[in-house]
């Protein structure tokens, strides 16, 4: 049985990351195929392999069966009922609940968030003006992340105690968070530093700034020259 992750720039990529931090965690070793975003040529090459043509896309070849993972959570899922030693989800039933729906209210919500605020994973960049939606996204998301802190924290360094992909959905906005240098209370600037630390995600930070070495713009500057167009 062999995994290969497609995925999209990292330094732009949210979604990407999810699904690589879930596979990374299980430590399995797995092929990563790296598709170079917003480049004239992306969507042709995501829609040949991807049916719903977008990355993160899994491929597992088990013999002679090939299947296609094509969404974030559900590889997350996939990964967390392939490999349950890797404790993907939280053992206890009701943390596993709240798991699944923060990672459940991250992956179908926060659109105004995630547009004012587009991952520039390896950046640091100026705090645009944010209107009340992505203020009180930025709220709830704290607020969040403290409830489950308060709640299972003292069983481990992250929101369920042990690593999820609770931490997994939500590593984009920390990231979010330190690029546009949001506010943060005490506790959630901690939990966001601990994210940081995590070997996967400075390994992320490090590919992240080679692409960015090699000229890849903010993503602001890529709207503005497409708008422009
Ligand atoms: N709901 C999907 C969203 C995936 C998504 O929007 N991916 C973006 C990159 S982060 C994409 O593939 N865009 C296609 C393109 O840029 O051509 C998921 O969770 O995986």
């Amino acid at each position: 049985m062999s995994y290969t992750l497609i995925f999209g720039t990292r330094n732009w990529s949210s979604w990407s990351l999810r699904a690589w931090l879930a596979l990374k965690t299980t430590g399995i070793p797995f092929e990563e195929v790296l598709i170079r975003l917003r480049q004239p040529d992306s969507a042709s090459r995501i829609r040949k392999l991807s049916p719903s043509a977008r990355v993160p896309l899994l491929l597992i070849s088990d013999g002679d069966k090939e299947s296609k993972v094509f969404d974030s959570l559900a590889i997350c899922e996939t990964i967390a009922e392939r490999h349950p030693e890797a404790g993907l989800w939280p053992d206890d039933t009701e943390a596993r609940a709240l798991a699944r729906s923060y990672s459940a209210e991250m992956h179908a919500g926060f659109l105004a968030l995630r547009e004012a605020l587009p991952m520039d994973f390896a950046r640091v960049l100026p705090q645009p003006d944010l209107d009340d939606t992505v203020l009180e996204q930025i709220e709830r998301i704290q607020t969040a992340w403290e409830h489950a802190l308060s709640q299972y924290g003292s069983q481990g360094d992250f929101l369920f105690g042990r690593f999820s992909i609770a931490d997994c959905m939500y590593a984009p906005v920390v990231s979010r968070f330190l690029t546009y240098e949001i506010p943060l209370s005490d506790e959630v600037s901690q939990y966001a530093a601990r994210i940081m630390e995590l070997p996967a995600m400075q390994e992320w930070f490090h590919e992240s700034q080679k692409e960015i070495d090699d000229g890849l713009p903010d993503q602001w500057v890529v709207e503005m020259v497409r708008n422009v167009r």
